[in-house]
C-alpha cells in the first residue's frame, strides 16, 4: 500500500457558547480536515485545530505546510512504515498541530487497511472514558449553572476551571462559589494558561486551600524557570505542563528541571505515536497523565478517546473531551454521545469518526 494523496480542506462551524480562557478565546471552529488517501481506494481521516495563541499554528500555515512540505515527502511512501513517516515529518520542527493530525490520519488509515479499530491497535485497555468537562471565563453563578447542568444531563462530575484572571480574587471567588454549590464529590482542578507569575499561582493556591482542587494546570509561562520550579516545590498539589510540554522531549525538559509535576498529553499536537512516546515517559517516572482538548470537534475528541482509553495510565483521569457540545454543528456523521459521564470508543475499523460529506460541503471554505 502506498500513500496516494494528502488534502488539508479549511472548514469553519460557529460555537453556540464561545470559550474564553487566559491565552485566548474560540468563537469559531475553523480547523483543517486532513484526509490521507492510500493507492487501494482508503482514506484515514483527523482534524486539525488551529491554535495561533498555543503553538503559533494557523489555519493557513497548517494547510500550506501540508500541501508545500509533507504532502510531497510523504506521498509514495507505504503508510505501514510508520517509522520512514515519522522520520520525514521530524526533518520539519514545529508544526505540532499538522503533525498530529497527519499521524492520527495515519493509523485511521492503518485501522481500516487492517479492519481494526485503532483503541485495539494502540492498547484496547478500555471501550470508554470519563469525561471532564472544561469551563471557560464567565462570571460564577453562570459556571456553577453549567456545571450543574452537566452533572445533571450527561453525568459529568470532573471539571476543569479556567482561570489565569486578574484581579486574582475573580477565580479565587469562582473556585469557592463552584465548591459550595457542587459539594465535595464533584473534582475540581484549574487552568491557568499562563495567565498568572508564579507567585500570583502561589497565592491563589494559600487562598483557595481547603477546597480540595486536585491539580494547577501551566499557572505561568514555563519559560520563566525559577520561579515555577519554586512553585512546583511548594504546591501542595500537581503543577500541569500543557502547552509547555507539546513534545516527548519537552515532557523529559519541564519534568527533569522541575517545572511540571504532571503532565496534559493531547492527540492533536502529538498524533497516537508521539503521544504513546509521552505516555511512555511518564509512567516511567510515576507522573500523572491528564489527556486534554484543544477546543476539539467530535473527531478530535473521538481521537482522544480512541488514544486515552487503550492505556490504563490514560485512563485513570477523566479526559477533557466535551467542548464540542458547545459549537452550533460538526463534520462527525455519528454524533458522540455521553453517557452516565462517559464516552465510548468506536467498535468499527480505524478511529471511527466517519465524515458527513453533506455537512463536509456545507462548511468547507474551498
Ligand atoms: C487547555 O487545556 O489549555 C486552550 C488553548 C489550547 O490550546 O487548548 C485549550 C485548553
Ligand atoms: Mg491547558
Amino acid at each position: 500500500m502506498k500513500i496516494l494523496r494528502i488534502e488539508a480542506i479549511p472548514y469553519s462551524i460557529p460555537y453556540t457558547h464561545p470559550l474564553k480562557f487566559a491565552s485566548g478565546q474560540v468563537t469559531d471552529a475553523e480547523h483543517v480536515l486532513v484526509r490521507l488517501h492510500s493507492d487501494d481506494g482508503l482514506v484515514g481521516e483527523a482534524d486539525a485545530p488551529p491554535r495561533p495563541y498555543t503553538y503559533g499554528e494557523t489555519q493557513e500555515s497548517i494547510i500550506t505546510i501540508i500541501d508545500n512540505v509533507f504532502a510531497p515527502q510523504l506521498i509514495g511512501l507505504d503508510p505501514f512504515d510508520r517509522g520512514k513517516v515519522h522520520e520525514v515529518m521530524a526533518r520539519t520542527i514545529h508544526n505540532q498541530v499538522a503533525k498530529g493530525a497527519l499521524d492520527i490520519a495515519l493509523w485511521d488509515l492503518l485501522g481500516k487497511a487492517l479492519g481494526t479499530p485503532v483503541h485495539k491497535l494502540l492498547g484496547g485497555y478500555s471501550d470508554s472514558m470519563r469525561v471532564s468537562h472544561m469551563l471557560g471565563f464567565r462570571p460564577a453563578q453562570e459556571l456553577l449553572d453549567e456545571a450543574l447542568r452537566f452533572g445533571e444531563e450527561y453525568g459529568i462530575t470532573t471539571f476543569k476551571l479556567k482561570v489565569g484572571r486578574r484581579p486574582l480574587a475573580l477565580d479565587i471567588e469562582a473556585c469557592h462559589v463552584l465548591r459550595a454549590g457542587l459539594g465535595d464529590d464533584v473534582e475540581l482542578y484549574l487552568d491557568a494558561n499562563r495567565g498568572w507569575t508564579a507567585n500570583e499561582a502561589m497565592e491563589v493556591l494559600r487562598r483557595t486551600e481547603g477546597l480540595g482542587l486536585t491539580a494547577l494546570e501551566e499557572p505561568c509561562d514555563a519559560k520563566e524557570a525559577m520561579s515555577r520550579r519554586r512553585l512546583v516545590e511548594k504546591s501542595p498539589i500537581p503543577i500541569v505542563g500543557d502547552e509547555s510540554v507539546p513534545t516527548a522531549g519537552d515532557v523529559s525538559r519541564e519534568l527533569l528541571s522541575g517545572g511540571s509535576n504532571a503532565i496534559c498529553i493531547k492527540t492533536a499536537r502529538s498524533g497516537f505515536t508521539e503521544a504513546t512516546e509521552i505516555l511512555g515517559l511518564c509512567t516511567g517516572l510515576g507522573v500523572d497523565v491528564t489527556m486534554g482538548n484543544q477546543i476539539d470537534t467530535q473527531i478530535g475528541s473521538l481521537a482522544t478517546v480512541t488514544f486515552g482509553a487503550a492505556h490504563e495510565a490514560s485512563n485513570r483521569r477523566a479526559g477533557e473531551l466535551s467542548n464540542f457540545l458547545d459549537m452550533a454543528d460538526d463534520l462527525i456523521a455519528e454524533p458522540i454521545r455521553i453517557t452516565g459521564g462517559r464516552i465510548s470508543v468506536r467498535n468499527v475499523p480505524g478511529v471511527g469518526a466517519a465524515i458527513d460529506e453533506e455537512k463536509l460541503a456545507r462548511y468547507r471554505q474551498n
